[in-house]
């Protein structure tokens, strides 16, 4: 079996709108245990950093501005085949084409303000959750 950890963020748009619990249960719901939480605020240059694969595409800054506008929760997910199957439960990325039931059809409003973030590789999901967490705080 792959992987069994990822990395998520609850987005400024999901958090805005009062999200954040509906969204938690729907991921503990499908059998994710969370290893690490907090809500925190990402400042432009974490933004940056954290997006660098995407600096060349033209929604760069406006993902920016829009990932650092307010609080997000920042989490990591433990489940077998964890990175696979929250992108299955999170749905595509443009909410508009993701899958009935899946968490980005029902709290996203657009391409760009997608509800939530879920890594899309084991190496990238990694990465991910040792940018906003210490070894210590993942349990
Ligand atoms: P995913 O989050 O599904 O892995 P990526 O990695 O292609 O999608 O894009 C990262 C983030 O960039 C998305 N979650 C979304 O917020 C933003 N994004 C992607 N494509 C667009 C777009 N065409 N216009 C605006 N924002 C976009």
């Amino acid at each position: 079996m792959s992987g069994k950890r990822t990395f998520t963020m609850i987005k400024p748009d999901a958090v805005e709108n009062g999200h954040i619990g509906a969204i938690l249960e729907q991921i503990a719901t499908a059998g994710f245990r969370i290893v690490a939480m907090k809500l925190t605020q990402m400042t432009k240059n974490d933004a940056e950093q954290f997006y660098a694969i995407h600096k060349e595409r033209p929604f760069f800054g406006e993902l920016v501005e829009f990932m650092t506008r307010g609080p997000i929760v920042a989490a990591v997910l433990e489940k077998e085949n964890a990175v696979e199957d929250f992108r299955t439960l999170i749905g595509a990325t443009n909410p508009a084409e993701a899958a009935e039931g899946t968490i980005r059809k029902k709290y996203a409003t657009s391409i760009g303000e997608n509800a939530v973030h879920g890594s899309d590789s084991d190496e990238n999901a990694e990465i991910e959750a040792a940018f906003h967490f210490a070894g210590r705080e993942q349990f």
